[in-house]
């Protein structure tokens, strides 16, 4: 079961200093089941010629979706799934194009959904354990386990880590559905998609899957404002996606 057929989608938004070509071309050639769909999303940079190089090598298992306009990473992810979905892949996954999260945290991501024929989202979490290679500022760190917890309290859900850019779907009724309309969050989208799968599958079909690493390679373009607004983004997607049995600010 090992060779399920996936495809993980890629966000690219003005890459070119990040974007690099052998990481994704030794992936593809390893792993003949798992496909790369990059989303250009109205890059304003070489961004699309480096991609159209990237995929001119593997024709077909590297495809270029291209947004006229910059949607922004919750509609990139978004659109690129459902095209996902539309091409038949049973498996579809989302990861950053700065590789934080490597390649191979999607086979570990995949493994879960096979093993456990139930689950319909695996999250990819980056948990600090001892022995394993957990790499980011202390600030940073610190910061996203404030903004973990207000998530998980948000969710009603004992959710770690909601923002980890790595995160496997079965290409089910119940995914496509949680993918049906745009969100209403530009970079809380990974919460509000957990939201929706909560209320639409059950919060037993959600795993959370610890990753053997990652990596913050420097260079993001989420500025101080992203965390200002975190707070006020997180009430919105709260008082919208209620928690069941407890009061709604609606
Ligand atoms: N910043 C940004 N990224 C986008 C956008 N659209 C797609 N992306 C992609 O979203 C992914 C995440 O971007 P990053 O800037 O690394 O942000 P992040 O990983 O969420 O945050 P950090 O933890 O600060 O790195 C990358 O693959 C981007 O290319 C957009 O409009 N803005
Ligand atoms: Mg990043």
């Amino acid at each position: 079961m090992s060779g399920a057929r996936m495809a993980v989608v890629i966000p690219a938004w003005n890459e070119t200093q990040r974007l690099r070509d052998n990481p994704f071309h030794e992936f593809v050639a390893a792993q003949t089941s798992v496909d790369l769909r990059f989303v250009d999303d109205g890059s304003t940079d070489d961004t699309p010629a480096r991609l159209a190089v990237l995929a001119t090598r593997y024709p077909g298992r590297i495809q270029i979706l291209t947004l006229s306009k910059n949607r922004g990473k919750a509609e990139a992810v978004r659109l690129g799934l459902l095209a996902a979905i539309s091409e038949g892949y049973p498996l579809i996954g989302y990861l950053d194009a700065d590789l934080a999260a490597p390649l191979d945290a999607m086979l570990t991501l995949r493994e879960a959904l096979i093993k456990a024929p139930q689950l319909e989202l695996a999250l990819g979490s980056r948990v600090k354990l001892l022995g394993w290679s957990i790499r980011r500022s202390e600030r940073r760190h610190y910061l996203g386990r404030v903004f973990a917890t207000f998530a998980s309290l948000a969710l009603g859900l004992p959710v770690y880590d909601t923002q980890c850019g790595a995160k496997a779907m079965r290409a089910s009724p119940a995914v496509e559905n949680a993918l049906a309309m745009p969100f209403l969050s530009r970079w809380l989208f990974d919460v509000e998609l957990i939201a929706r799968l909560r209320d639409g599958a059950g919060a037993d079909t959600l795993r959370e899957v610890p990753l053997a690493r990652w990596e913050d390679p420097g260079g993001s373009r989420v500025g101080f404002m992203a965390f200002v607004r975190a707070p006020f983004e997180l009430w919105r997607i709260w008082r919208r996606y209620p928690v069941e049995g407890r009061p709604s600010l609606r």
